[in-house]
């Protein structure tokens, strides 16, 4: 039996108002060719199918269109999927009944049958018997009626408990769960974290030895967790300028005789570069300019696959024109800025240290509205701002007789 283990799609996503449906189609055609070639007896999504819980029309459409495309290339290979943190589970659900026909199993809140968690529904034999999935979703506290002391480890073990009563000898168990477990790599949780009842992160030990693959979602970053078989899929792209350093992947992992033989990460094609100008830290405006005209051009400003942009400029005082001159040297057309960042480094430290040595009251406004200027400005400041600066001086100091303005300022 093969099993391919993907996470985290975020359908729907916008990087700083930039959509990512280019880079989604491409992953999901991508997706299918991969279940073509690779042909997995199972696909297994574990939550965060959707970036939000009202995704948009174009990104339900790719899912189901997707699910369509999948079925018809490989009708055998059984499909489950469970809703993350991101997703609305109702959401998710509500084309469940008509998908289960279909041979596609989505779980959106965890499917409870008189008080008691529905076992036929998170528990699906999959290829054919040869494996028998645990596909428990994101738990929020509507999962958890009744108030109990370990919410995680009292979901999973019920579930657990009749997957073992259902398993045969030779049935591979593969759990699926939408969470952050202790051990992963908080660092690379770009996602808040999951509480419920006051737990933060779940503990390994919901992960019993006899779980032959855990399928995990939440953390975006590949990563096995404790052991070699409980792994957490990844994004397939990066889903904020942080986790541009990323493997994506999908897991694929064959079982012989119910258990893992084998397990290999196939990367994921990017379709779209994250570039960061300079590569770390900051880099003076003349510079940023000149590694701007060195990207390659292209020839078509709408081409979905200019790389995103992100730019970190050092400037010793602010420059009004910043922008101006950022997009000037992108032309358009070379890459799509979407984080402009400035670290100024400036003599910030100078006027503190020169009026560290008056007291605060030998201070004239005047003077430090002129070193406060100087700070950010070439040159003087025009009449206008000086009269401007003067009326406000003239109103903060005197007027509080005025009744209106006394009202406003108490
Ligand atoms: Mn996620």
């Amino acid at each position: 039996m093969r099993l391919l283990h993907t996470s985290d799609w975020h359908l729907g996503h916008t990087l700083k108002e930039v959509t990512r449906d280019h880079e989604h189609a491409a992953f999901l055609r991508w997706l299918l060719e991969t279940c073509v070639r690779e042909a997995p007896d199972a696909l297994v999504i574990t939550g965060d199918v959707f970036d939000a819980g009202t995704p948009p029309a174009s990104a339900e459409r790719m899912w189901f269109e997707f699910l369509a495309a999948a079925r018809r290339a490989r009708p055998a290979m059984d499909i489950v999927a469970i809703a993350g943190n991101h997703d609305s589970p109702a959401r998710l659900g509500a084309s469940s009944a008509v998908l289960r026909e279909l041979g596609v199993h989505v779980i959106g809140g965890l499917p409870r049958l008189d008080g008691s968690i529905d076992l036929d529904r998170v528990l699906i034999p999959v290829a054919g018997g040869q494996g028998l999935v645990a596909a428990v979703p994101f738990l929020r506290p509507i999962d958890i009626p009744v108030p109990v002391e370990d919410p995680l480890a009292t979901v999973y073990g019920e579930v657990l408990a009749g997957a073992r009563d259902r398993r045969r000898p030779e049935q591979a168990l593969i759990v699926l769960g939408h969470l952050y477990v202790t051990g992963a790599d908080p660092s690379y949780l770009s996602e808040r974290r999951i509480s419920i009842g006051g737990q933060e992160s779940a503990s390994l030990r919901l992960f019993p030895d006899d779980i032959d693959y855990v399928a995990l979602g939440h953390m975006h970053r590949a990563q096995r967790v404790g052991r070699d078989s409980i792994r957490y899929a990844g994004a397939p792209i990066a889903l904020s300028l942080d986790e541009a350093g990323y493997r994506h992947g999908v897991v694929v992992v064959d079982f012989e005789g119910g258990r893992v033989r084998d397990q290999r990460v196939i990367d994921i094609p990017q379709t779209v570069e994250i570039v960061r100008i300079p590569a770390r830290g900051a880099a003076p405006l003349a510079e940023v300019v000149a590694a701007i005209s060195a990207l390659p051009p292209r020839l078509d400003a709408d081409d979905p696959a200019r790389p995103y942009l992100e730019i970190v400029v050092a400037l010793d005082r602010p420059e009004p024109r910043l922008r101006t001159q950022v997009e000037t040297a992108l032309d358009g057309e070379r890459a799509r800025l979407v984080q402009l960042h400035v670290q100024l480094s400036g003599d910030g430290a100078a006027l503190g240290d020169r009026v560290q040595t008056k007291r605060l009251a030998e201070l004239d406004p005047r003077d430090v509205f002129a070193q406060l200027w100087a700070r950010s400005h070439a040159d003087p400041p025009s009449a206008a701002v000086t009269g401007a600066f003067e009326r406000l001086l003239a109103e903060v100091q005197g007027d509080l007789d005025d009744p209106e303005r006394a009202a406003k300022v108490s």
